[in-house]
């Protein structure tokens, strides 16, 4: 019984934060990148539907979260993002070429 204990324990602390069901991971949105700005650290994204922002489809900017991320895509690329917000800005903080 005490070993049984012991193994769900260690299981929990394997998993630890950021995983299982107290995840809060951003879902991946669908979207179209229209413009950079690699001076400012910026993209502008026409998305669709961003739950956990709350937020409908729209064209807006963002603030990407490293400058490499500016020089993976370009203008006229169907992306796949997640966006969060860092900082009191909104921010992308994944993002990869639509398959
Ligand atoms: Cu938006």
């Amino acid at each position: 019984m005490r070993k049984a204990l012991i193994a769900i324990m260690t299981a929990v602390a394997f998993l630890g934060p950021g995983h299982g069901a107290f995840a809060q991971e951003a879902p991946l949105v669908s979207g179209e990148v229209t413009k950079l700005n690699p001076d400012a650290g910026k993209m502008t994204i026409k998305h669709d539907p961003i739950p956990n922002l709350d937020m409908g489809s729209m064209t807006m900017v963002f603030k990407a979260k490293d400058a490499e991320m500016l020089k993976s895509v370009k203008p006229g690329d169907k992306v796949r993002f997640t966006a969060e917000r860092v900082n009191g800005q909104l921010t992308v903080t994944k993002i990869e070429p639509k398959k």
